[in-house]
C-alpha cells in the first residue's frame, strides 16, 4: 500500500526532487576548453593501453582480465573475447602494429570447433561483430589499416562461428534458443525462455555477414528472429522482457527500454540504416512510437505491463541510457537532451550509474548497486555532442575520465564497481570496457579536438553495433544487390572480376581468396525485403551514386567514394573538410549525421523521410537549452 502510494506520488516527485539533482549538476567547473580536450584524449588513450596491456600481459588468451588480481579469466567461450573485442579500438586509435599484430594472431590461432556452450547474443555482439568489424577495416585500403599479408581469415572465422550457431535458430517462432553449443548445436536440457535483446539484437551482425559471404541464410534467421518477436507485440505495440521460444508465450511482459530489450529498439533503426531494408524502419517507427507513449515520463522512462501499460518498474536502469544516443540517429534530438541531462544528474550524483536507481524512493534500488564499466551514458554524451557540438557533453566526458581514474582504475586495467555509493572496487573487467567504453570516450574528445578518426573523416559512415563494434555503410554492405543494377555501379560484373583479380595476384593463387565470388543472380528468397528486385533503395531515396574516378590500388586512399541525396548521405565526401574552429576554438566538421525525420512519436508523426542535419556550430546554439 504504501509502495502503491508513492507510485502514485511518482511523476510529482520526478519532477520536483530531480530539478534539485539537475541543479546539482548545474554547479560545474570551468568547461573544457580544446587544450584540455586534446589532454583529456590523450588521457583517455592512456586508459585504453593501462587496461589492453594488462590485459595481454595478465590475461590473454583468456577472455577477460581480472584487473585488481592481475589474473585472467575465461568467461564467454575461452576464446581471447578481450582481444577481439578490443580490435577495431586499436585501429580506431591508428595502432597500425598492435591491430595488425593482434589480426594475424587470431586468424591462425583462433578456432570455434570447441565443446563450449555459450550466449548468442554475447557471441555475436562481442566475437561475430568483433571480427567482422576488423575484417572490414584489415581488408580494405580506404580505411589506411590495411594489413598486406591479410587474407580474410578473420571472415572465415565469423562465418564458422555463426554456422555454429545456426541450430539455435531452428524453433517455431523462429527466435532463437539464448545459448548454443559449437560443437553439438542445442542441448536438450537447454531453456526455452529468452530475452527480447537476446534475440532481437541479432541483425547487423548477420546481415554483415551475409553480405560478405553472399549466403543469405544469416539475414534471414536474424530477421525472422525479429518477425517472430514483432509478432508477439501487444496491443500497445510493446514488447515483453523474456518469452518462450517454443510456445512464442510472454514469460516476462515488462516493457521497457532498458534491461532485456534495449538493443532489440536500437537494431532496428540501425538495420535500417545500415541495410536499407524498410521493414525494419516500419517496426523502429511503430515500436518507438509506443515506447514514447507508453514508457517516456519525460525526461525518464519506466517499465509498464506491455498490455495496459500499468507502471511495474519505476526504475532507471543503467541500460537505458543509450537512448538519447539512438534519438540523435533517429533525429528525436530534444528528448535525447533532456533525458540525457537527467540520467548524468545520476552519475553526478554517485559518481557512476548505479545498476538501478528507483524513481519513486530516489535511491539506489536494492541489489542493483553496481556499475559495471558500462558505455551507455558515455556513447549518448558523444551522439549529443556530436550533433549540438555543446560543450556541456565534454563537461560531461570530463567527469566521466574523473570518475573512471579515481574510482575504478586498478593496479592492472579498470575495475568493477560493486557499490556506487561505497565506491567498492571487484576484480573484473567486461570486455566491452575496450571495446566501447573507452571508444565512445576517445572519440567524444577526438570530435572536440580534430576529428581526424576513421569513424568521423574516414572513408565511409559506420554504424556502431550495440557493442560498439564499427559497421561501415560500404556500397558491398549498404547497397548489396542495388548497386549492381544501378548505374551499372561499383559492384558490375566487371569490376567484381577486377577485385578477385587484385586478390588473387596477392594471394599468390592461394585458393582461398576466391572461396566468396560474386554471384550474379544473388538469391533472392522474398523474405529479405532489402534484397528483393524491384525498385531500389537508390530509387525509392532518390539517393545518387557515384564511383570514384581512379580505381588503381594506390589510389584508392585518396579515392572516397560518394554516395549523396538531398536527403541523405552515406559516405563521405571526397573533399578531405579541414575542421573548422570557431570563436572558442572548437572544431567543428560539419559533419552529416544521418537522421530520421518523424520520429518524435508525442504528434504521432510517422515519416519516412530522411533528412540530413549539418552539425555545424550554430547547431551548439540551436540545441543548447
Ligand atoms: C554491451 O555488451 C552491449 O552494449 C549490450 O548491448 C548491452 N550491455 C553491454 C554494455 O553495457
Amino acid at each position: 500500500m504504501e509502495s502503491n502510494s508513492r507510485w502514485l506520488l511518482f511523476p510529482i516527485l520526478i519532477s520536483l526532487t530531480f530539478s534539485g539533482l539537475v541543479l546539482h549538476h548545474g554547479a560545474l567547473a570551468e568547461t573544457v576548453k580544446p587544450d584540455e580536450a586534446k589532454q583529456l584524449r590523450d588521457e583517455v588513450r592512456g586508459m585504453f593501453y593501462h587496461a589492453f596491456d594488462g590485459y595481454m600481459n595478465n590475461a590473454f588468451p583468456l577472455d577477460e582480465l581480472r584487473p585488481l588480481s592481475c589474473q585472467g579469466e575465461d568467461t564467454l567461450g575461452g576464446y581471447a573475447l578481450t582481444l577481439i573485442d578490443s580490435l577495431d579500438t586499436l585501429a580506431l586509435l591508428g595502432d597500425r602494429e598492435r591491430f595488425t599484430s593482434s589480426v594475424l594472431w587470431i586468424g591462425k590461432n583462433l578456432q570455434f570447433n570447441i565443446n563450449k556452450t555459450v550466449s548468442v547474443f554475447e557471441t555475436t555482439i562481442r566475437v561475430l561483430g568483433g571480427l567482422l568489424s576488423a575484417h572490414l577495416i584489415a581488408s580494405d585500403y580506404a580505411t589506411g589499416m590495411r594489413i598486406p599479408s591479410y587474407n580474410n581469415e578473420l571472415l572465415f572465422l565469423a562465418e564458422d562461428l555463426t554456422r555454429r550457431m545456426l541450430p539455435a535458430f531452428d524453433t517455431p517462432t523462429g527466435i532463437p534458443f539464448g545459448s548454443v553449443n559449437l560443437m553439438y548445436g542445442v542441448d536438450k536440457h537447454e531453456s526455452k525462455i529468452t530475452s527480447t535483446a537476446g534475440g532481437g539484437t541479432l541483425s547487423l551482425e548477420f546481415g554483415v555477414l551475409s553480405r560478405l559471404t553472399n549466403d543469405p541464410v544469416f539475414e534471414q534467421v536474424a530477421k525472422n528472429a525479429v518477425r517472430g518477436l514483432w509478432a508477439r507485440r501487444s496491443n500497445l505495440d510493446l514488447v515483453g522482457a523474456h518469452i518462450n521460444v517454443f510456445t512464442g508465450e510472454w514469460t516476462q511482459k515488462d516493457a521497457g527500454i532498458g534491461t532485456s530489450i534495449d538493443s532489440f529498439y536500437e537494431y532496428l533503426l540501425k538495420a535500417y540504416i545500415l541495410f536499407g531494408d524498410e521493414e525494419y524502419l516500419y517496426i523502429f517507427q511503430e515500436a518507438y512510437r509506443s515506447a514514447m507513449q507508453h514508457l517516456h515520463k519525460d525526461p525518464w522512462y519506466v517499465e509498464v505491463n506491455m498490455d495496459s501499460a500499468a507502471i511495474v518498474w519505476p526504475v532507471f536502469n543503467s541500460l537505458q541510457a543509450f537512448w538519447p544516443g539512438l534519438q540523435v540517429l533517429a533525429g528525436d534530438v530534444d528528448p535525447a537532451i533532456r533525458t540525457h541531462t537527467a540520467f548524468f544528474s545520476v552519475w553526478k550524483r554517485y559518481g557512476f550509474t548505479p545498476e538501478g536507481f528507483n524513481l519513486a524512493t530516489l535511491s539506489v534500488q536494492y541489489g542493483q548497486k553496481s556499475y559495471p564499466l558500462r558505455p551507455e551514458l558515455i556513447e549518448s554524451t558523444y551522439w549529443l555532442y556530436k550533433a549540438t557540438r555543446d560543450p556541456r557533453y565534454l563537461d560531461a566526458g570530463r567527469d566521466f575520465v574523473a570518475s573512471l581514474q579515481y574510482g575504478a582504475k586498478c593496479p592492472c586495467g579498470y575495475c568493477h564497481i560493486t557499490d556506487v555509493e561505497l565506491h567498492k572496487q571487484e576484480d573484473h573487467m567486461e570486455s566491452f570496457f575496450l571495446a566501447e567504453t573507452v571508444k565512445y570516450l576517445w572519440l567524444l574528445f577526438d570530435l572536440a579536438v580534430d576529428s581526424d578518426n576513421l569513424v568521423d573523416n574516414g572513408p565511409y559512415k559506420y554504424i556502431f553495433s550495440t557493442e560498439g563494434h564499427l559497421l561501415p555503410l560500404t556500397p558491398q554492405i549498404s547497397l548489396a544487390r542495388e548497386h549492381c543494377s544501378y548505374l551499372g555501379g561499383y559492384c558490375s560484373s566487371n569490376s567484381t572480376k577486377r577485385e578477385q583479380e587484385v586478390l588473387e595476384e596477392e594471394s599468390n593463387n592461394d585458393d582461398r581468396s576466391n572461396i566468396y565470388p560474386y554471384h550474379e543472380s544473388f538469391p533472392v528468397t522474398g523474405l529479405i525485403k532489402g534484397l528483393c528486385p524491384g525498385l531500389t533503395h537508390a530509387q525509392k531515396y532518390g539517393l545518387s551514386y557515384a564511383l570514384p574516378e581512379k580505381t588503381d590500388r594506390e589510389d584508392v586512399n585518396q579515392a572516397k567514394p560518394v554516395t549523396t541525396s538531398s536527403s541523405v548521405v552515406l559516405i563521405s565526401n571526397t573533399v578531405e573538410k579541414k575542421p573548422q574552429v570557431d570563436e572558442e576554438g572548437y572544431s567543428s566538421q560539419s559533419e552529416p549525421i544521418m537522421i530520421i525525420s518523424g520520429g518524435s512519436s508525442r504528434n504521432d508523426q510517422t515519416s519516412q523521410e530522411l533528412t540530413l542535419l549539418e552539425s555545424e556550430t550554430d547547431d551548439r546554439r540551436l540545441y543548447s537549452s
